[in-house]
């Protein structure tokens, strides 16, 4: 089911027009508006009537996830304060989080794109969504209300957490669709089997599953566990939010909606542009945002993008499931943690080596993280309260730093392997990308 079936079904040659119109307009904006963008096209060389067609997108320079560090909180938005209506954040690599504005056009633009993916995979307004993706800083839980009501469903705003209450409403309710990560849908059914409610006599229809990595294989389990449909949705905070992309249910992929959301494959080593079907680097460039526009962003999410037709009808360029990161960044339990962001906890309380190791595992649904760090000789040899009590400090400060909980081991020095080149700091034990 469409939502918006002349964009989402537009020719491709008048959607080319469309999308390079729309560039035009960005570089002149970003020219004019972002002193970032302003000072690079200039050393560059590059002018906004430079950009004639599509090809030139090449010409343009990439950004990165260190450019809007350096730009906390605001410089990067093009549009003055007063014009911003929202603010999100997600990790940065260090202390700060990465910090993106809306003004009321792109809250509409998001609201439409969330709209169209819930459609997409089959919800209207005869549904009752549970929305228990987190509500705050976060892009998933907003981000899908305002689609949701967009789309006229029943929307349940619950958040993350609390999950007997979640499944006491889902009775209560009648819920018919459940958006929340993969891993959090895998503990509700678990959760479900301890209270002995069977999913085959809930409402329950359809599951908008995303903001972390999720195999096929892990989908099929969800599908049989809760009696379902689980659909994947694509999305990050700098592009806007979930809603980037959506997959529908002739499983051919993900459909970017690229009327808003141009993509590109590079080569993550090179930079170089790759032909449809091969696998690299997915780039974004945000045709229609006013408050946060970005160029070339590099999402450091490793797909493959695929241009012949679907057969659901829709003409979006598609992209296979996130295969891979081309950091070191890891989702765990729905949150963007980066092994760096571990390290200065660790270094800043002093008594720890910098030498550590980030073990992740998955028991059940839920994902453990241990972080392993090694102490000085005269550490070690001290008494096990005070070792405990580091141990207790350490883990508090990781807390703090992430946001989610960690359990701190401490080991003896030189314990942890040392590499030759670039350090290991993380075994996943997940399989998250088979
Ligand atoms: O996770 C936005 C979102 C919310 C998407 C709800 C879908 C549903 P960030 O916190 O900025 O934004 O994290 C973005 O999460 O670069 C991917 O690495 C990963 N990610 C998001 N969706 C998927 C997915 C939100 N469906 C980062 N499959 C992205 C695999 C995903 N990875």
């Amino acid at each position: 089911m469409y939502w918006n079936r002349e964009m989402e079904c537009m020719p491709p040659e008048q959607k080319k027009k469309l999308q390079l119109e729309r560039l035009q307009q960005l570089v002149q904006r970003v020219y004019e508006t972002v002193p970032h963008y302003q000072r690079i096209l200039r050393e560059m060389g590059v002018k906004p009537h430079d950009i004639r067609s599509l090809d030139d997108l090449a010409k343009l320079p990439f950004t990165t996830k260190d450019d809007l560090r350096r730009a906390y909180p605001f410089n990067l938005f093009a549009r003055p304060m007063k014009d911003i209506v929202r603010v999100h954040a997600s990790s940065g690599t260090t202390g700060k989080p990465t910090v993106v504005g809306y003004t009321a056009e792109d809250i509409a633009v998001w609201s439409e794109v969330c709209a169209r993916s819930l459609a997409c995979a089959g919800v209207t307004d005869n549904d009752i969504i549970q929305i228990a993706y987190g509500y705050g800083l976060f892009t998933g839980g907003l981000g899908i209300h305002y689609g949701a009501e967009k789309l006229g469903a029943t929307v349940v705003p619950i958040s993350t957490g609390n999950t007997k209450r979640q499944i006491m409403l889902m009775q209560d309710f009648g819920t018919t669709v459940i958006a929340c990560t993969p891993s959090y849908a895998l503990h509700l059914a678990e959760v479900m089997e301890e209270m002995e409610v069977d999913p085959v006599r809930l409402r329950l229809r359809i599951g908008i599953f995303g903001a972390e990595p999720w195999s096929k294989n892990l989908g099929r389990e969800i599908e049989q566990k809760l009696n379902i449909l689980a659909v994947d949705i694509y999305g990050l905070s700098e592009i806007m939010g979930p809603g980037v992309a959506m997959e529908c249910p002739y499983d051919m992929g993900l459909h970017i909606f690229d009327d808003h959301f141009l993509p590109e494959i590079i080569d993550p080593e090179t930079g170089e542009q790759l032909p449809y079907g091969e696998k690299g680097e997915l780039v974004i460039t945000t045709l229609s945002k006013q408050g946060f526009p970005l160029l070339r962003y590099r999402t450091r999410d490793v797909t493959i993008l695929h241009e012949e037709p679907c057969p659901c009808g829709r003409t979006h360029v598609r992209m296979s499931r996130v295969m891979g990161r081309t950091d070191d960044m890891l989702i765990i339990r729905g949150v963007n943690v980066f092994p760096s962001q571990v390290e200065s906890a660790l270094l800043e309380s002093g008594q720890a080596e910098p030498h550590y190791l980030l073990v992740v595992d998955r028991k059940g649904p839920l994902d453990i993280l241990e972080v392993w760090v090694e102490v000085s000789e005269k550490v070690f040899a001290d008494e096990v309260r005070r070792l405990e009590t580091l141990e207790k400090k350490l883990q508090h400060s990781i807390e703090s730093t992430l946001g989610i909980s960690a359990k701190v081991k401490l080991v003896e020095p030189k314990t942890i392997e040392r590499s030759q080149g670039k350090a290991k700091r993380v075994i996943d034990k997940r399989d998250l990308y088979k």
